[in-house]
């Protein structure tokens, strides 16, 4: 019998909404099993000057309970890809096509795969939108 297939990404998943859910189904059709790292509160503070909205522990949480997700675990650093595709032995990693290119070096130990962004949805638009009471 041959290993299972595992499939690995990476994401924030803040104020998490549809584009999410869309990302990770696909990623999952890819393999036998998905696990996803979810980016740390203070990777999204020194990366992006600011915390998400909900804590890394809700994010993981949700993220968690999905019924495409097999494993979860905390992204510490945008410079650790390399150790957690090896880690948890993914032979595919993917990334929605916002990130295009930036992951094509991990090509010698996995497969890369960019998916399509689902359109017209963001955290940051959902936060404006909130804000502005529309
Ligand atoms: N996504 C999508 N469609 C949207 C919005 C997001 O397909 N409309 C995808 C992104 O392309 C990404 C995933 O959902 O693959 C998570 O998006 P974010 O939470 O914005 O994650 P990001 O902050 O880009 O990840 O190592 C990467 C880091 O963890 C940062």
């Amino acid at each position: 019998m041959s290993e299972p297939r595992t499939v690995i990404t990476f994401g924030t998943f803040d104020v998490f909404h549809v584009g999410h859910l869309r990302v990770i189904q696909r990623a999952a059709e890819l393999g036998d099993r998905l696990v996803v790292g979810v980016s740390a509160d203070a990777l999204n503070l020194r990366k992006k000057g600011r915390e998400p909205v909900f804590s890394e522990a809700e994010r993981l949480a949700i993220v968690a309970a999905l019924k495409p997700v097999d494993g979860v675990f905390l992204e510490e650093s945008l410079e650790l890809k390399r150790d957690y595709i090896l880690e948890h032995g993914a032979a595919v990693l993917v990334m929605g096509d916002d990130w295009a290119g930036r992951f094509d070096e991990f090509g010698d130990i996995c497969e890369v795969v960019y998916l399509p962004r689902t359109p017209a949805i963001s955290t940051t638009a959902l936060i404006e939108k909130i804000s502005a009471g529309s």
